[in-house]
């Protein structure tokens, strides 16, 4: 009887670390594949402000009729060009802080990204 339960227990936990180590490396390879994405749309960044991790990738995407740009303030990252409808561009998170960004072409669109450790 007590060896019955002990295997029983042990099971569960095997069980148990398996799904946990699993959804880990799904997170992680979600991360690398995808990283965050940013919409130009209706003359604005959506979301206005993201919060990456240092390495990550960062993708605008303009989904408006207009061209827009990304430039960030105090040239902290490298600009974009002009951006077409559908026209994509992606910087790599660097070093943590807080970085501001506003399209040249409509200087009242702006957006901020947040890159943590
Ligand atoms: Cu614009």
């Amino acid at each position: 009887m007590t060896t019955l339960i002990r295997r029983f227990s042990l099971a569960g936990l095997a069980c148990v670390i398996s799904s946990v180590s699993l959804s880990a490396l799904a997170g992680d390879a979600g991360n690398k594949n995808l990283g965050a994405k940013i919409e130009i749309k209706d003359f604005a960044f959506n979301p206005q402000k993201i919060t990456v991790k240092s390495g990550e990738k960062i993708t605008w995407i303009n989904h408006d009729e207009e061209p827009h740009t990304v430039v960030s303030v105090g040239k902290k990252f490298q600009k974009s060009s002009a951006l077409d409808t559908d026209q994509e561009f992606t910087i790599t998170a660097g070093a943590p802080g807080t970085y501001e960004y506003f399209c040249s072409v409509h200087p009242k669109m702006t957006g901020t990204i947040v890159v943590e450790k």
